[in-house]
């Protein structure tokens, strides 16, 4: 059984499911300037621009979340729909109606809203003065922030600055995978990483000294953790594991939930030696002065975690210096996947259950208990209606879920199914789909149907248990 104040949800993101790219005074952000101007980077060239069509289609979106019981819906504002230059001195009146309208039928319904400020949507036109790699971000994320909590703190008592800046930073400045497709890995991501860790320091200050004692909601961040198991027994292999989830998730996690603060020791040391070798005249990784330790530590009220997958990890001894660095580079490790794993549509997710439980053992050890939000969880297939495959990883994922509380203590308070329905999976375009709800991409009307998923998480979220359901 899930414990009794356990909350059940599913999520989106505004740029995968909205659409209106420039309706109703919304500007250009990152991902629309990407995906038309470089739409060879996406597999079907898709993009963004009508998507699920939720700007017009969210009462059809709150009818499913309805019948599937779900009590708390998580998506995302979009920055550009709500401040069209980015800045804060023009606030669109359509986007804060949007999301009026969308928050107050959620509650109308009796489903929590939970809101993630950022969800990889940056207006282009703070992009164009550098994005996360400009310090300033941090005042311009906490302008956009204020206009969101004034309006909707009233009702939205869940928050999270930032989906995934790991991702954010490897994938948009280190390797261009992502918007805005920088291409400065071992030093954009690192930057990216450095700017974006303080802005969402600033933004918690920020509702503490100017929300909180109104609103009393909670603040916090979603970073995503992929499980790295050691590829051998070895100490090497072991070592070389345990540095990956430092530099892959340590990165982010340790300046703000790690009693310490700051990046691990190990990251500042092995980032600091190799920029010495390559010739550089300081470390790639940027420092946190010890005032801004003390500003970023503990600047969370629970944990948000993504998780989907697991990687097998290697020690890689030898440093090479040549060639451009890299954060994988500096860990010293490399990392694959066992073939003999069940696969997904997506390259990097593959089926392993029993990773979900290792990374929350991992998690409350080193973050001393932490309450967790799981805010994403999920696979992609090609879209099929009856989709045995993702009731499969739902049933194996929330049953190592469940290892984690009864077994092992670790405080999970929420779970997150990723995703509604169907959407602009990234790169993988709409080849890739996550959705418990099946979306016709080709029908002007874009139909929404259930998914045999969608009835399985409805039993699972009625009986609040796992055994005895299919
Ligand atoms: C997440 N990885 O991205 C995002 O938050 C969602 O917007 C996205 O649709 C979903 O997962 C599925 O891709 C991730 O390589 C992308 O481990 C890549 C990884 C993890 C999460």
């Amino acid at each position: 059984m899930f414990p009794d104040d356990f909350l059940f949800g599913t999520a989106t993101a505004s740029y995968q499911i909205e659409g209106a790219w420039n309706l109703s005074g919304k500007g250009e952000n990152v991902w629309d300037r990407f995906t038309h101007t470089s739409p060879e980077l996406i597999i079907d060239r898709s993009n963004g621009d009508v998507a699920c069509d939720s700007y017009h289609k969210y009462e059809d979106d709150v009818v499913l979340l309805k019948k599937m019981g779900v009590q708390f819906y998580r998506f995302s504002l979009s920055w550009s729909r709500i401040l069209p230059q980015g800045f804060a001195y023009k606030i669109n009146p359509d986007g804060i109606r949007y999301y009026n309208n969308l928050i107050n039928l959620l509650i109308k319904n009796n489903i929590i809203p939970l809101v993630t400020i950022f969800h990889w949507d940056t207006p282009q036109p703070l992009e164009d003065l550098g994005g996360f790699t400009n310090e300033l971000m941090t005042d311009w994320f906490e302008d956009y922030a204020r206009v969101v909590f004034e309006n909707f703190g009233d009702r939205v008592k869940l928050w999270l600055t930032f989906n995934e800046p790991k991702q954010i930073c490897l994938q948009g400045y280190g390797r261009n995978r992502n918007a805005p497709g920088y291409n400065s890995s071992g030093i954009g991501d690192y930057l990216c990483g450095h700017n974006l860790i303080k802005a969402h320091a600033k933004v918690y200050h920020l509702y503490d000294k100017e929300f909180r004692s109104k609103q009393n909601g909670n603040v916090s961040i979603t970073i995503d953790l992929e499980w790295m198991e050691p590829g051998t027994n070895s100490t090497a292999d072991r070592e070389a594991a345990e540095r990956s989830l430092a530099f892959s998730f340590g990165w982010y996690a340790d300046p703000i939930f790690h009693p310490n603060g700051d990046y691990p020791e190990i990251m500042r040391k092995l980032v600091s030696e190799r920029s010495k070798r390559e010739g550089f005249r300081r470390s790639r990784l940027p420092q946190f002065t010890k005032e801004e330790v003390e500003y970023i530590k503990g600047t969370y009220d629970f944990l948000g975690l993504n998780h989907y997958t697991t990687f097998l990890g290697k020690d890689i001894s030898e440093i090479l210096t040549d060639g451009k660095p890299s954060v994988e580079k500096d860990s010293r490790t490399v990392t694959w996947q066992d073939p003999s794993w069940t696969a997904s549509t997506s390259g990097w997710l593959k089926v392993v259950p029993w990773g979900f439980t290792k990374s929350l053992i991992w998690l409350n050890n080193r973050y001393q208990n932490v309450p967790i939000y799981i805010t994403e969880n999920g696979v992609s297939d090609h879209g099929e209606i009856d989709d045995q495959g993702r009731i499969n990883y739902y049933k194996h994922y929330l049953s190592a879920l469940l290892d984690a509380i009864h077994d092992h203590n670790v405080s999970v308070k929420a779970y997150t199914a990723w995703s509604l329905l169907d959407n602009f999976e990234w790169r993988d375009g709409y080849i890739s789909r996550f959705g418990l709800h099946h979306v016709d991409f080709n029908d002007p009307g874009r139909k929404r149907t259930p998914k045999a998923s969608a009835e399985y998480y409805r039993k699972v979220i009625a009986a609040r248990k796992i055994d005895g359901i299919d």
